[in-house]
């Protein structure tokens, strides 16, 4: 009989998140019977027996022969019903919960929802429920870097320390820690893992190859949790590793160069994901170079991965970052749907495109990427980005869930079609928030991100307070029912209340250009990022119709290319981003857009010292180091809304020189 897997030990100091042993006491306190058999199985059992091993309840595997009923039984088999590599079955009769898996990884998804269910799992009768993610692939980018960048750092846009893989130029060796992560992503359901930064340095570039064991070590740690590694890839690789002299996608040496190293990846790492690419963006080698497409190039990376069972995450984060200012019919937004829709039925089986869920990058408020319905022929992917780099990083409180939510639940083709969640048959994937902090994501309440994320992953059309309810319940275990109020308070509002105090009404950026923490309302205004708002004495926004702008609102179908072609239809939210407007320009909420601009900052500021108030009051409730590490970053975030709204609204007095009708000081 196989070893059971022992649990990690969290290193001293390092915080459980949403598994603290004590929510293994309804398990752990009980008899359970394993059956069947394969390595997720032996860390079903571990998991089992550390939980007894604290709670003093028993665990056998397979017939011991004994009569003695059991509490629960944790069972591998070839079910009757398909569950799928990942799905279970859990029902409670006579007195025994049983879960029953198919696939290696629903056993371990179901006894992950056994926790959940905590002393729930086991009472009375419970009918016979199936739980299947609706998305194979849930996954986590990490933009982490395994040398020092001189301007990025550890983790490009990393907000909670240095990397858990990486320390200045190495692995940094702790496997415990990493299965540590593994196992906290599995409880959330997530499946895959890039370890290293899509923007591909020197270093990086080796793990291809000649560093490969570093990153067989970190597969190796993730693997008992069922999550597969992925690595980023240089599209010059064939060139700055194999020293070929062209990384054309078609020339014959360089597929072969490609197939040889996908080879000696699988010789090392059985079960690897496969790569990411980013090419052709913010100066990342590609395709272009060659007079190739990105099918092409993605094509080339995918045949060399197909057999072995490996895909190609390429991203279509692709557009000209040398844009003109002046050039007013240029637009950033249009970039990846002109680059990528006429490609659509060209990319292999293995091929998935990685869409950002907005046009642009990450604002706190975009329209869907007109990509996502555009190409049905397509596996597409969309990428989120739990690190918060245009969402206060991680100083702010934002909880992203119904920003995510409300972007797989939209309807690229209207009420008849399906849903983003549904269109994302490649995954759904988020850049990272984790660090080596000990609250791995910097901001404590910062792990609600994450944890949205691979619920929502798991089920798109999941409710996102349902999910925060759940997260609640386990990353503070038994709170009494002012904890959990105030939780809710904190976080539900708060993505709104950023979106209140930053750039108004979809315009997006407004940061300080490089590292985008704070204000800078022209930071980018005459930049080559193609991210402006063209603030001027009359009005503000960008004109993005078909009629009289960039056109990008006709990427959209029915109905959405004419919901977004006039103001008059344009939702108020993104008012901004589809249209240049005059500040008095009247919303469907009634109030001018000048007016809107003054109100929403000063709410936004006002619910901020609210959410202070109410996260002082919950002091005696949570763990010192836990509240006082919140309270210091409020205090940062309400100086930063503070300044947001003072900038903004001054900004707009200026520009506009319309007052604000209820007389507050705009300075
Ligand atoms: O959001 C932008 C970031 C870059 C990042 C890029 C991307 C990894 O500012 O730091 O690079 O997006 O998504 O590739």
């Amino acid at each position: 009989m196989p070893l059971p897997v022992p649990v990690p030990v969290l290193p001293e100091g390092i915080d459980p998140a949403w598994l603290p042993p004590e929510a293994f006491r309804p398990l752990g306190a009980r008899r359970t019977r394993i059956r069947g058999s394969g390595p997720l199985v032996e860390t079903v059992h571990g998991e089992v027996s550390d939980a007894c091993r604290r709670f003093g309840g028993e665990v056998v595997r397979d017939d011991d022969g004994t009569a003695a009923p059991y509490d629960l039984v944790l069972c591998r088999t070839d079910g009757p019903e398909d569950l799928g590599d990942e799905g279970f079955a859990c029902e409670r009769s006579a007195g025994t919960t049983t879960v029953t898996a198919s696939g290696p990884r629903g056993l371990l998804y179901g006894l992950f929802h056994v926790v959940r269910l905590g002393e729930d799992a086991f009472r009375g009768e419970r009918p016979r429920e199936v739980h299947r993610p609706a998305v194979a692939l849930r996954m986590l980018d990490h933009w982490d870097n395994v040398a020092v960048h001189p301007v990025m750092g550890q983790v490009e846009r990393g907000y909670a320390g240095g990397s858990l893989f990486w320390r200045d130029g190495r692995a940094r060796g702790e496997p415990e820690r990493v299965r540590a992560y593994g196992r906290l992503l599995a409880a959330c359901g997530i499946n895959a893992v890039s370890v290293n930064n899509v923007n591909v340095h020197a270093t990086e570039a080796r793990l291809l190859t000649d560093r490969l064991g570093e990153v067989a070590d970190l597969a190796a740690a993730l693997r008992p949790y069922g999550v597969r590694t992925h690595l980023s890839v240089t599209f010059a690789a064939p060139v700055v590793l194999g020293g070929l002299a062209t990384a054309d996608p078609l020339d014959a040496s360089v597929r072969a160069w490609w197939a040889d190293a996908a080879a000696r990846v699988y010789a090392a790492i059985p079960d690897f994901g496969g790569f990411v690419v980013k090419a052709d963006s913010e100066g990342q080698p590609g395709p272009f170079a060659y007079g190739r497409s990105h099918a092409d190039g993605a094509d080339a990376l995918a045949a060399a991965l197909a057999p072995h069972g490996g895909t190609v995450h390429w991203r279509a984060f692709v557009y000209d970052h040398r844009q003109d200012w002046r050039d007013r019919t240029t637009d950033r937004a249009r970039a990846a749907y002109d680059h990528f829709a006429p490609l659509d039925g060209e990319f292999a089986d293995n091929a998935v495109l990685q869409v950002k869920h907005g046009p642009m990058d990450f604002q706190v408020r975009e329209p869907v990427s007109p990509v996502l319905g555009a190409m049905p022929r397509t596996r597409l992917a969309v990428e989120v980005q739990a690190t918060q780099e245009y969402t206060g990083q991680q100083r702010h409180v934002c909880w992203l869930g119904p920003m995510w939510s409300e972007a797989l639940r939209f309807r690229p083709g209207g009420d008849a079609g399906g849903c983003v969640g549904e269109v994302a048959r490649g995954g759904l994937v988020a850049v990272s928030n984790v660090g080596d902090d000990p609250f791995w994501t910097g901001h404590p309440l910062a792990q609600a991100n994450l944890y949205t994320f691979g619920r929502l992953a798991w089920r798109p059309d999941d409710d996102p307070r349902r999910i925060l309810d759940e997260w609640i319940g386990l990353t503070f275990l038994s709170a009494p029912e002012r904890l959990i109020t105030g939780l809710r308070a904190v976080l539900h509002g708060s993505w709104r209340t950023y979106e209140k105090y930053t750039a108004p009404l979809g315009v997006g950026f407004m940061v300080q250009p490089g590292h985008h923490y704070g204000p800078s309302v022209d930071g980018y205004e005459y930049s080559p990022w193609g991210t402006y708002h063209f603030a001027d004495r009359d009005g503000v926004g960008v004109d993005r119709s078909a009629a009289t702008g960039t056109g990008y609102a006709a990427q959209y179908g029915k109905p959405w290319a004419e919901v977004y072609e006039s103001p008059g239809s344009c939702p108020d939210e993104l008012l901004l981003f589809f249209h240049h407007v005059p500040y008095e320009h009247v919303l469907h909420s009634g109030k001018t857009v000048i007016q809107h601009i003054y109100d929403s900052h000063f709410e936004g500021v006002e619910e901020t010292e609210e959410a202070l108030r109410v996260w002082e009051g919950l002091a005696d409730l949570v763990a010192p180091a836990r509240h006082a590490r919140v309270a210091e970053r409020y205090a940062e975030q309400l100086r930063s809304a503070r300044e947001w709204r003072d900038q903004v609204n001054s900004y707009f007095l200026r520009k506009s020189g319309v007052p604000d009708e209820r007389g507050r000081t705009v300075y």
